[in-house]
């Protein structure tokens, strides 16, 4: 039995030395140790023993069982290590600085839009400002002269966070702050206020081809001595046709809204059925684009400027909307799908 036991050992020290892998070394864990291995059999013919003797040889067995268990459990270790050794020589292979070909992102259309036109209003002297989307009550409604209980509110639930915050509907919520930001230069250095700042809005809407829950706007705002809605035309019409690089038909009619006075809604001939009516105008031939107005003398006054020395104008350019028009999208909604393949066609 003990002469068993040394060849077994001797084979086993042969086996394992030869060993590259895990699957290698189970198959020797079986061949000794498993119900019909080496050790179970040697185990077995204990029984033809007498007393003293399956005592004797009982502890060698189970003690050669043990190193058994215990030399698989070190180079299965060995084993792990020198996996990681491996793979980290093959990352040492690896040339950083190699040029590789990868797929190509691209700005999204609302992107490319946004841009196009602050480069656009940049060019005519205006800054452009970057503003919070998690806004008070105040920012977003009282500061534009809509008190609470306002029917106005209706038009534009929103998101409340627990704290009374609430996502903005609109980007005139930055508007007190801007009017704040640059009211002493206006008043100390003659410096007219002009500003746009796009940003995205959230709305509790019921979502259609042309409307969205969450949608960008462009902000617009410009205030200082005598300013008149000609001018308000004026950067409206040329907007317009930069963006769009030709004629585009559009229509001015009153609007209400209680942070402007008089107020309009600036519409444009829907570029995607040209103004014969589709989902994506709601059939009407026209797309709300720009309301904008005369700003109240009210909000002139929350944002720390005297409304009889100083007028102005703002709009609220709808840039998703915009970019439906400029790339021919029908319906808002694939704007905001994340479809990957159909953003790529308008990559620049
Ligand atoms: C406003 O949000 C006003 N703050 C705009 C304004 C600014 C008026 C300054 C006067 C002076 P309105 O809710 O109409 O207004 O939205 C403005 C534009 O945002 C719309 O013409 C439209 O182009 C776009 N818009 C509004 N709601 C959605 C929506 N749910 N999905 C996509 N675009 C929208």
């Amino acid at each position: 039995m003990e002469e068993k036991i040394l060849q077994l050992k001797e084979k086993l020290e042969s086996e394992i030395s030869k060993v590259t892998d895990g699957m290698a070394l189970e198959s020797i864990r079986v061949a000794y140790l498993g119900k019909k291995g080496s050790v179970t059999e040697l185990l077995k013919g204990l029984k033809d023993l007498g007393d003293a003797e399956k005592k004797e040889f009982g502890q060698k067995v189970n003690q050669f069982k043990n190193e058994i268990q215990q030399t698989i459990d070190e180079y299965k270790t060995k084993l792990a290590e020198l996996e990681v050794q491996k793979e980290l020589e093959a990352a040492e292979e690896f040339d950083m600085s190699m040029p590789r070909m990868v797929a190509r992102g691209s700005y999204h259309p609302i992107t490319l839009v946004q841009r196009e036109c602050e480069a656009i209003f940049k060019s005519m002297g205006f800054t452009v400002e970057d503003y919070s989307e998690v806004v008070s009550e105040y920012e977003c409604f009282e500061s534009l002269n809509i008190p609470k209980h306002h029917p106005a509110r209706d038009m534009q639930d929103t998101y409340y966070l627990e704290n009374g915050q609430l996502l903005k509907t609109q980007t005139s919520a930055a508007q007190n702050a801007i009017y704040r930001k640059y009211k002493d230069a206006l008043v100390n250095d003659g410096k007219p206020i002009k500003a746009i700042f796009p940003g995205r809005c959230f709305r509790n809407e019921a979502t259609d081809a042309c409307h969205e829950n969450t949608f960008f706007q462009m902000e617009g705002v410009m205030v200082g001595k005598d300013i008149n809605i000609s001018n308000l035309i004026f950067f409206m019409k040329t907007m317009l046709s930069e963006v769009f690089q030709r004629d585009i038909k559009v229509r001015l009619r009153p609007g209400f809204f209680p942070f402007v006075e008089p107020g309009f809604e600036l519409d444009i001939n829907c570029l995607i059925c040209g103004g014969e009516g589709c989902p994506s105008c709601k059939h009407s031939g026209w797309l709300e684009l720009c309301p904008c107005g005369m700003i109240h003398p009210e909000v002139l006054k929350a944002g720390g400027i005297d409304p009889e020395e100083y007028t102005g104008f703002a709009f609220g350019l709808g840039l998703t909307r915009l970019a439906m028009m400029k790339y021919g999208v029908k319906d808002i909604r694939d704007l905001n799908s994340g479809n990957l393949k159909s953003m790529e066609q308008f990559a620049e």
